[in-house]
């Protein structure tokens, strides 16, 4: 790229903006065969905006749920799986982080899409800035039953003894399990499905009051908090089968875009 380029109006060319290297990150977009537009809006956007980043950044719940690796061979994850190869094939690095959806999405998989599965929380640095990732389930502490069962399903031995059974035994209990939650859920007030400001906090704090990218609540916004002199930022990502878009980031900050 020269400034020649750049300045001469008569070429069409991408803004400076865009070639900028940058990041994007997205979460919450529940992939199912029961909601192809979410699919194919996601299977649009990897061919076509992600392709210009240095790095996809996935912060949980890509698919609405993971019964386990063996589940690689489904038509529909296939698709989402040749999509995402596809990208990293013309060199976008690719990070998948566990939602509370997906969070038995293991190494095959990972290895079948190009991706890193990152840990939950990850402190990186994004172009310069300390950046700290999260899904985002972990901040919403009010939910007390939802943490205990975090806890539960998140020990290998449960994760082993959950494994062990047939597929078709796991999609079963897992359908049984969403029903269940989203009766749940329906019964709980709204703030105890959002963060808790005092976690947020506490987690800024213990991070060394980094940037905060997280998804899990589906209430996309950009935060400030004042943490003991600092002032972080937290952008709360949006999800993909109401909303749909993305977080980009370079070296002079993040905008939200929807799609
Ligand atoms: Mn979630």
């Amino acid at each position: 790229m020269s400034n020649g380029e750049i300045d001469d109006p008569l070429t069409p060319h991408p803004s400076p903006l865009t070639r900028m290297p940058h990041s994007l990150f997205i979460s919450d977009l529940h992939l199912s065969a029961d909601h192809p537009e979410s699919a194919s809006a996601f299977s649009e956007f990897l061919s076509s905006t992600a392709t210009q980043a240095e790095a996809l950044y996935i912060l949980g719940d890509l698919f609405e749920y993971w019964a386990g690796d063996d589940d690689i061979h489904d038509p529909f994850n296939q698709q989402v799986i040749r999509a995402l190869a596809s990208l990293y094939s013309t060199g976008v690095a690719l990070y998948l982080m566990h939602g509370n959806r997906d969070f038995l999405m293991g190494d095959t998989l990972a290895a079948a899409c190009g991706a890193q599965i990152l840990p939950d929380p990850s402190l990186i640095s994004i172009h310069g800035t300390p950046t700290l990732l999260m899904h985002g389930d972990t901040l919403c502490s009010d939910d007390t039953d939802y943490m205990a069962f975090r806890t539960q399903v998140r020990t290998p031995q449960w994760q082993e003894n959950f494994l062990a059974q047939p597929l078709a035994q796991r999609k079963a209990q897992i359908e049984h399990l969403r029903a269940q939650s989203k009766l749940a859920q329906s019964r709980k007030a709204a703030e105890i499905m959002d963060v808790n400001a005092e976690s947020v906090i506490n987690t800024l704090r213990s991070y060394g009051y980094p940037r905060l990218i997280h998804g899990h609540t589906h209430r996309p916004a950009r935060h400030e908090h004042a943490v003991d002199q600092h002032r972080c930022e937290r952008w709360v990502l949006p999800d993909w089968y109401e909303q749909g878009g993305y977080l980009r980031c370079d070296a002079n900050g993040c905008e939200a875009i929807r799609i």
